[in-house]
């Protein structure tokens, strides 16, 4: 009943009706975080189901490549509204547009952005850890902890002090939140306990971390991946050529 209902009402929308024709959106990735972890974050805290197929194998990605179906020869590619996306930030910014999740207007969707990419910057720290040679590993974490602390966290921290809400752009959940928990999360599992000298980001941690669809997707069995193992990376290599 409640299907059919939203059917005749989409009739005249585009965008839902090729939603319900289309059905979940669909990922292409491999089975480990990289760059499409933030997509299933976004997708998590938004309430969206989607499915995944893995590339496990360099066969696996060639496959796709003969195929035709990734537009600059490269994953993530999202399968979503009938379009085969590809372009990790073109695929985020989508969703968070599509979900209600980029700001009621220009300016509050720059500060998003800026947000975002300080993340974004973040993250890719981490992400490129595991793959950095084994004598510098020791001094690149150091410098993780380095510019989370002295450079990232305290400008969140400021944020949430200067706005006196409970989100970090328009009193109200938005990418930026979503993104910025993915990374505190990432910092502290690089070293536990990064937090301690930001009292504010710690409570937002645990208020962004609670909301339903989020609270779901921090528990195991989710859709959710671990962080890289030497295995994986090594799995990785092999399928990039890296
Ligand atoms: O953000 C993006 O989605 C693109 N600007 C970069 C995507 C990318 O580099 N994908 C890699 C695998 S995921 N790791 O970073 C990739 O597909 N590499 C194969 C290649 O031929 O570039």
């Amino acid at each position: 009943m409640m299907r059919r209902k939203r059917l005749q009402f989409s009739a005249g929308k585009g965008d839902e009706n090729s939603e319900i024709m289309a059905g979940k959106p669909k990922l292409h990735y491999t089975r480990g975080r990289g760059r499409m972890e933030s997509i299933r974050w976004l997708l998590a805290a938004a309430g969206v189901e989607f499915e995944e197929e893995f590339i496990e194998t360099k066969g696996d990605l060639d496959k796709l490549l003969n195929d035709g179906v990734l537009l600059f020869q490269q994953v993530p590619m999202v399968e979503i509204d009938g379009m085969k996306m590809v372009q990790t930030r073109a695929i985020l910014c989508y969703i968070a547009g599509k979900y209600n999740l980029y700001g009621k207007d220009l300016k509050e969707r720059a500060w998003i952005d800026m947000y975002v990419e300080g993340a974004t910057d973040l993250m890719g720290m981490i992400m490129s850890h595991p793959l950095q040679p084994a004598d510098t590993k020791e001094k690149n974490l150091a410098l993780i902890i380095e510019r989370a602390t002295t450079r990232y966290f305290p400008v969140y921290e400021k944020a949430l002090k200067a706005q006196g809400h409970d989100y970090l752009v328009g009193n109200k959940l938005s990418w930026a939140d979503i993104h910025l928990l993915e990374a505190i999360l990432m910092v502290e599992e690089c070293k536990p306990g990064t937090l301690s000298a930001f009292p504010l980001l710690q409570a937002f941690k645990g208020r962004i971390s609670n909301i339903p669809t989020i609270k779901k997707f921090l528990q195991p069995g989710s859709q959710r991946k671990p962080p890289p193992d030497e295995k994986y990376i090594a799995n990785v290599r092999k399928i990039f050529n890296i």
